[in-house]
């Protein structure tokens, strides 16, 4: 499941995003995460693939991928976060940036500047993850006086990389990485690493100019990095317009220039940002969308499903959404040849429809 956290500076719209993101949610659930309590609420993503899948199997279950959100009450800026589970763990930060007017809701001194915003929270995610580079590499130093060797000069030499990108005042997101750099970097979870989707709350009023949303908001420089992504949204009327019922809904979505409700848009940003695709599993009980990223391998995507599965992966039996749902049937597939036995290399591809063969 993707996960993200919502950050901003104070008042900008992350609850009610929230709310508009969640609203839907398959529980809605809130857990405590960390030491800090973080609200988590899910969303299921929309995919007409699946709705063909299920129209195909008439199962007693359609899944649908998830995705999940995590909300802190309060100031959600970086440094407040290292400690929240639900942030460090997350697989891309959602960054909701002020751009409407309200008088009745405080902002920062100088007014609305969205850029400004911006670049504080990207400073304070920065710096968060400075602290914790300096603190590792001077932690190594010392066990290295001690007589620790090994890993720790690889694992020094990343971090160095790290703290003079920090230093910079660039994020590690914008470094590139090797390989086994970048895995020895997992572990720190680091939150200037994670990709950044800029989640851009427009006025009412300029929602209809949101192709535009970048530039008149300063904020292409931000854009031109790499992980980093843009999706305008008018927050609180969007929400306003959730709680409608679907065809008036449509029609006010409509009236403000918008072909999609807001969750799906921030969905698909999210999965474009991160390299997701989907890939399928089908049957009378169950159909079920599943994410993984892009270039994943087939015991991945296993995995996905079930460690055991990952774990005794022995093939897996493969044929394309468009062929399956082509043919009307697995039989016609298979009769046309359209059924592929893939093993552990195979690189599964969206739209992929499966069924894992594996020993437990
Ligand atoms: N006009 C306007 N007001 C908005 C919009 N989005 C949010 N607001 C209002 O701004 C205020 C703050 O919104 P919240 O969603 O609570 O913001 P937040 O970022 O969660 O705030 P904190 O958690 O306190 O940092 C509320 O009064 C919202 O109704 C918007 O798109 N347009
Ligand atoms: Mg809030």
């Amino acid at each position: 499941m993707l996960r993200a956290g919502l950050i901003g500076l104070p008042a900008t719209g992350k609850t009610t995003l929230f709310s508009l993101l969640t609203r839907a949610g398959a529980d809605g659930a809130t857990g405590r995460f960390g030491h800090n309590e973080a609200h988590i609420g899910t969303a299921a993503v929309r995919d007409d693939r699946l709705d063909r899948l299920t129209a195909l199997y008439e199962p007693q279950r359609r899944v649908p991928a998830t995705v999940a959100f995590a909300d802190v009450a309060g100031a959600a800026t970086p440094r407040s976060l290292v400690d929240v589970g639900a942030y460090r763990e997350a697989h891309a930060l959602l960054h909701v940036v002020r751009a409407f007017h309200a008088d009745d809701v405080p902002h920062a001194a100088g007014g609305v500047d969205a850029a400004r915003d911006a670049q504080a929270v990207e400073d304070e995610l920065i710096l968060a993850d400075l602290e914790v580079t300096e603190r590792r590499l001077e932690r190594i130093e010392r066990d290295k006086r001690k007589g620790a060797g090994g890993n720790l000069d690889r694992e020094a030499g990343v971090l160095a990389r790290c703290r003079e990108a920090l230093e910079d005042g660039s994020p590690i997101r914008s470094l590139e990485l090797e390989r086994d750099d970048a895995r020895t970097l997992r572990g720190f979870q680091f939150l200037s690493a994670k990709p950044l989707l800029l989640v851009i709350n427009l006025d009412e009023d300029d929602i209809g100019e949101a192709d535009r949303a970048v530039e008149l908001t300063g904020l292409s420089g931000m854009l031109s990095q790499a992980h980093v992504r843009a999706v305008p949204v008018c927050a609180k009327i969007e929400l306003e317009i959730a709680q409608l019922d679907a065809e008036d809904a449509r029609m006010f979505l409509a009236d403000l220039g918008l072909r999609e409700p807001g969750l799906h848009r921030i969905v698909r940003a999210a999965y474009e940002l991160l390299g997701y695709i989907s890939f399928f599993t089908v049957g009378k009980d169950e159909c079920r969308a599943w994410s993984i990223a892009n270039g994943s391998l087939a015991p991945e995507a296993a995995g996905a499903i079930h460690t055991d599965m990952q774990r005794g992966f022995i093939r897996a039996e493969v044929v394309s959404y468009e062929n399956l749902t082509g043919r009307g049937s697995l039989t016609a597939c298979r009769n046309h040849g359209e059924v592929r036995l893939e093993g552990k290399e195979y690189v599964v591809q969206d739209g992929d429809v499966i069924n894992f063969r594996f020993a437990t």
